[in-house]
């Protein structure tokens, strides 16, 4: 006899092999052709499910949970449009190395090409954005076809993990998608019955990782040691490893925002203000950089890194991707997250007036910093980096938006263990959803820094924000519009005039952001002055809060020219 067709025991696999291999949570997006999928992470005791409308969102918060945890979240659609909107955060995932699922829902093929409504060609449909795709096919109930499911599971998990992206499994289920009620209770007795074992993607022993002999020779021959640090995913783990390096060596460290490092012995942070200046760039040229992580984006490191491109440079990387625009690495490695970095073959420099050299600029600039801040009695954006950046403490998540805020956060603030940034593709799409998805999976206060259009552009991640757990703070720094437009040579008056830069380029926007966080059920505080921004206490916060910074645009980039050409 024909075994009965049971689309939910087929999903139901799926689900529970990802759960068994690592996944914990599931963002699902309401639909009719993705039932089995729905009901299959419903039942699931092990799945923390958030139900988000708008798939964009959707993918974004599951963004953030891959970017919190290095494990992917699951994402589940319907057909149609629904998965296209994954694709900008399909994007970032793989441009940034970070795990995620995507389990499409489809018409079975007898419905495809004949014009059947919510039906597209969804077959690889992101192309080489994702770094695995499987067409499962429909479901079918013998042991061999539900074995593979299970496997499935185990390898699009281990793809997005070791790839470092979205793995897509499109599923086509023809009606009826709804189990009879014997089949749901069946198996909601066989997840009971079963509980899952979970063995995480990535096992196995800490290896110990010596340097290759290039890398060490190179080492023995210099003097002048620079560490730099660009963004990378916490669990790529390069923290511990870039701890070693810093501590054996002695040598500064200039860590940008996003890469996960916190303060160490050596840390340089003003580097925005002084490395920008040819004669402090020529005075401190190092004979050997050392980078941990992916390609830096502040200017002064992009700068410099041009200008030392002669200079040899051994890249510790937790992925395998090309990030070298200056196109200087001499000798490349990739480490797992669990390598241990053996430092005893490498010879310890010893040249206390090259870090002289470093603490000298960085204090120089910290106390120009400190005075100009508090010369200003104008709100800017710099105040309110200067002040997150001293108010947060560790166990906050922060959350930084492109545009300005990530490289404000680098010109005012210091890098902290638990900073985000979307810089793999560096949009300004998903910031407040990416910061959803980090905190749901941190479980702890999170802070979400982001521009006037950043916020406006990922609007609808407002209404997801109920049932929220520990502090959620957006801090929107509301310049009129986007103010980054007004370093480009299209804000010169000889180019355009001001009507045309600000309806074209900056476009600020009338929208009124209090309204749009009280439509949302959200608390809104609002802060005009330097004094507003002192007394804001961030312990006050306890759930979902949109706090609007407005700042004096003009005010702010004279206060960054200022602090650039200093
Ligand atoms: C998805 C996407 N669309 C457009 C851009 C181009 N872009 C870069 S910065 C920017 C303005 C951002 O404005 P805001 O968030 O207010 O930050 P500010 O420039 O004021 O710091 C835009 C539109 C982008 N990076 N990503
Ligand atoms: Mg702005």
């Amino acid at each position: 006899m024909k075994p009965m067709n049971n689309p939910l025991r087929w999903a139901s696999e799926l689900i529970n092999s990802l759960c068994k291999h690592g996944v914990s949570h599931a963002v699902i997006s309401p639909g009719s052709r993705s039932t089995p999928l729905t009901l299959a992470a419903a039942i699931h005791p092990g799945i923390q499910n958030k139900v988000v409308l708008d798939e964009r969102s959707a993918a974004f918060i599951a963004l953030g949970i891959g970017k919190a945890t290095g494990r992917p979240a699951a994402l589940i659609c319907t057909s149609g449009t629904a998965a296209a909107n994954y694709f900008p955060a399909i994007i970032e995932a793989k441009a940034s190395g970070v795990p995620m699922l995507v389990l499409s829902a489809d018409r079975p093929p007898s419905l495809r090409n004949l014009g059947s409504s919510q039906t597209i060609d969804q077959l690889k449909l992101f192309g080489d954005h994702a770094v695995f795709f499987h067409e499962a096919g429909e479901p079918n109930m013998t042991n061999r076809d539900i074995r593979r499911m299970s496997y499935l599971g185990k390898q699009a998990v281990d793809a997005s993990i070791k790839k470092g992206g979205a793995a897509h499994i499109n599923l086509p289920f023809r009606k009826p998608l709804e189990p009879v009620p014997e089949q749901l209770q069946e198996e909601i007795n066989r997840l009971e019955k079963h509980p899952v074992q979970v063995v995480p993607a990535r096992t196995g022993p800490v290896s110990s990782v010596s340097l290759n002999d290039k890398a060490v020779k190179l080492i023995a021959s210099s003097k002048k040691v620079l560490i730099i640090a660009g963004p990378a995913q916490p669990h790529q783990a390069l923290r511990t490893q870039l701890e070693t390096m810093a501590a054996h060596l002695n040598a500064p460290v200039i860590a940008e925002p996003g890469s996960g490092m916190g303060a160490l012995d050596h840390s340089i942070n003003r580097y925005e203000q002084f490395l920008r200046n040819p004669d402090h760039l020529n005075q401190l040229t190092p004979d050997l950089i050392i980078r941990f992580g992916d390609q830096p984006f502040t200017k002064s490191l992009l700068t410099a890194l041009e200008n030392w491109s002669d200079i040899p440079v051994i890249h510790f990387s937790g992925r395998d991707s090309w990030q070298d625009h200056a196109m200087s690495v001499s000798v490349e490695i990739c480490m797992n997250p669990e390598d241990k970095l053996n430092p005893d073959p490498i010879y310890k420099p010893q040249n206390s007036k090259w870090l002289q050299l470093w603490e000298t600029a960085e204090k120089d600039s910290k106390d120009r910093l400190h005075r100009l801040i508090e010369e200003d009695n104008i709100l800017t954006d710099g105040h309110v980096f200067e002040y997150l950046s001293n108010h947060l403490s560790e166990n906050w998540q922060v959350m930084i938006s492109n545009s300005f805020p990530v490289r404000d956060m680098a010109l005012f603030g210091h890098s902290t263990p638990l900073q985000f940034a979307n810089r793999g593709a560096a949009g300004i799409d998903g910031i407040t959803s990416t910061a959803l998805g980090i905190h749901l999976a941190g479980d702890r206060p999170t802070c979400c820094i982001t521009g006037d259009l950043a916020f406006l552009h990922d609007a609808s991640a407002l209404y997801s924000l109920q049932d929220i757990r520990h502090p959620f703070v957006i801090v929107v720094i509301n310049n009129g519009g986007g103010t980054i437009f007004r370093m480009l040579p299209v804000h010169r008056k000889k180019i355009t005039s001001a009507k045309l830069f600000e309806t074209y380029f900056e476009t600020p926007q009338n929208v009124e952001v209090r309204q749009l966080a009280k439509a949302s059920g959200l608390s809104y505080h609002r802060i005009e002055t330097v004094d507003e921004l002192s007394q804001m206490n961030l312990r006050s916060f306890s759930d979902a809060v949109v706090v609007e910074c407005r700042t004096g645009v003009d005010a702010s980039m004279n206060l960054r020219q200022k602090l650039w050409n200093g």
